[in-house]
């Protein structure tokens, strides 16, 4: 096999012999061959009519590459039969080679790899807008269109213009899910979570996908059970159409890497519906469901009527094995009891004049948005270190799951708003960019003449296809961490250095010596 999408790919190269995430090596030639047939199935769909169930498979097909969605060849071996029988229809054959893609001069595969990767994330952020009934010509023929390039030869000038054009896509996929989202379900209002679990049967949901949470709370409703978000579902609490649902308590345990530990003994059900599941142990792996693209060997399947998840498996379970018999005090990762989400560009914007306010008294001197994902490599703790030791006159913006290195700090006020602002999703960093835009329109200046510095945290695919569209919005000096992508060519590095300023991060102290002047 060979992987080196995340940002625990073995050594910092590859993984060869097994996935560090768990994945089988023959699981990881079944997504190599799901990559090569979508590859074709795209050249074959070139001009002909476009077709809905279509284009939801390619969304799918990309997305169960993503790094801890989908671990189950069966599963994916089932999505190559779906995508060729759907290119055979349609007159094409499967001319890709597999072994092409991670092959040939290094530049040429780092930026090919780069391209595919950032598709992979922005599949996954197009199936949650059109689950709600949300999807864009323009972002699903961008699909195909990068598929058909990845399966191309390009000039080093002509993949650096195509990444370009990605990343401005993306940033179009990002607001088609924020349209969705708040659509849907309203725009997010600062929000307090517990951390603590109430007695009784319980439910617990990571992911992305608020429509799964809405639907599952639909189908508790009643039931006695309480619901929890984990990992990434977190902001979900900020949601008008959610955190009406008096049975969503509260967030259980703290980032993705961590659920080995938080969810042995746990007598509840835990569902993923996007990423980041690790394989799970035996002392919990009966009470883990899948649902939606993820998938996972013995792990039970959340079944589908009409294309929505029946959560009676899950229910059943929770029901079972009754939850705890009194309140069982959790906190964060620093002993922190709550946590605060909600701070979308709706209600940032709307205290907008108080930002301004306190920039121009001086009171707020810099923001540091510090966001992206969290991970199980050490040198996260940079992170941590990076928002403690920011001073008082900073405001300390994040999104995605990178912040529970941080969110149950209690970091106080500044100029009378708090100085710690949870945006949302990683998805949400078009949330982030609409703020940033509107500041640098208020102070009447571009977005890098900002007293703003972006620290972004990395580990998988999404984050990829977030890092080119702020690269192609002209973001300049952005840190990166912890290490930097093992599929990044030391030439390729050179030129992201040269065009964008992209550094690595070094200490949390230097770094804040070097953002603070
Ligand atoms: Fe984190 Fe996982 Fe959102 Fe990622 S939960 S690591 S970038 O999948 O998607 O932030
Ligand atoms: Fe390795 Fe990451 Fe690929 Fe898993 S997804 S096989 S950890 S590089």
């Amino acid at each position: 096999m060979f992987c080196f999408q995340c940002e625990q790919a073995v050594g910092g190269k590859a993984c060869t012999k097994v996935g560090a995430c768990g994945k089988p090596p023959e699981v990881s030639a079944a997504q190599d061959e799901l990559t090569a047939a979508l590859t074709s199935l795209a050249k074959t769909a070139e001009g002909k009519t476009p077709d809905s169930s279509r284009d939801g498979l390619v969304m799918r097909g990309l997305f169960a590459t993503v790094t801890n969605v989908n671990f189950d060849n069966q599963d994916v071996k089932g999505l190559v039969e779906e995508v060729r029988r759907e290119t055979r229809r349609l007159g094409g054959d499967t001319g890709f080679k597999v072994a092409s893609l991670w092959q040939g001069d290094p530049d040429t595969v780092s930026l090919r790899s780069t391209l595919l990767f950032g598709l992979r994330g922005m599949a996954a952020y197009a199936w949650h807008a059109r689950v709600l009934g949300y999807t864009d010509a323009e972002v699903t023929g961008w699909l195909y269109k990068g598929l058909r390039e990845v399966g191309r030869e390009h000039s080093v000038a002509e993949w650096l213009e195509l990444l370009m054009e990605f990343g401005r896509i993306n940033l179009k996929c990002m607001e088609l899910l924020d349209a969705a989202n708040t659509g849907t379900f309203g725009h997010p209002v600062p929000t307090q979570i517990s951390t603590a679990v109430e007695p009784g049967p319980f439910i617990v949901m990571s992911g992305h996908d608020l429509l799964d949470l809405k639907e599952l709370l639909d189908q508790t409703a009643g039931k006695g059970i309480s619901v929890y978000t984990h990992g990434e579902m977190l902001p979900a609490h900020g949601y008008p159409g959610l955190k009406k649902y008096p049975h969503l308590k509260g967030n259980f345990g703290t980032a993705w890497q961590n659920q080995q530990q938080e969810f042995a003994g746990a007598p509840g059900a835990f569902i993923f519906n996007t990423n980041c599941l690790m394989p799970p142990k035996a002392s919990y792996s009966d009470r883990v469901f899948t649902s939606a693209v993820v998938a996972y060997p013995g792990l039970r399947h959340l079944p589908e009527t009409d294309g929505r998840i029946d959560y009676g498996p899950a229910i059943q379970k929770a029901l079972a094995l009754g939850g705890y018999p009194a309140r069982q005090e959790f906190t964060g990762i620093n002993g922190g009891k709550t946590l605060t989400t909600g701070f979308g560009r709706e209600a940032v914007m709307g205290v907008a004049g108080a930002v301004i306010e306190a920039v121009k008294s001086g009171a707020v001197k810099h923001f540091l948005l510090v966001g992206g994902c969290d991970g199980a490599k050490p040198g996260r703790n940079y992170y941590t270190e990076l928002v403690q030791k920011s001073p008082a006159d900073t405001v300390i913006l994040t999104l995605a799951c990178g912040k529970y290195r941080f969110n149950d700090l209690d970091l106080g006020t500044v100029g009378g708003l708090p100085r710690l602002l949870d945006i949302g999703q990683c998805n949400d960093a078009y949330s982030a960019i609409r703020i940033a835009l509107a500041l640098a329109e208020a102070f009447k200046c571009g977005v890098n003449e900002l007293p703003l510095s972006l620290v972004l945290s990395w580990y998988e695919q999404k984050a990829v296809c977030i890092l080119l569209t702020l690269l192609a919005l002209g973001i300049k000096n952005i840190r990166l961490g912890p290490t930097l992508p093992a599929f990044i060519s030391p030439n390729v590095l050179g030129v992201l250095v040269e065009q964008f300023g992209l550094k690595p991060i070094d200490s949390a102290e230097t770094d804040l010596k070097a953002i603070l002047g």
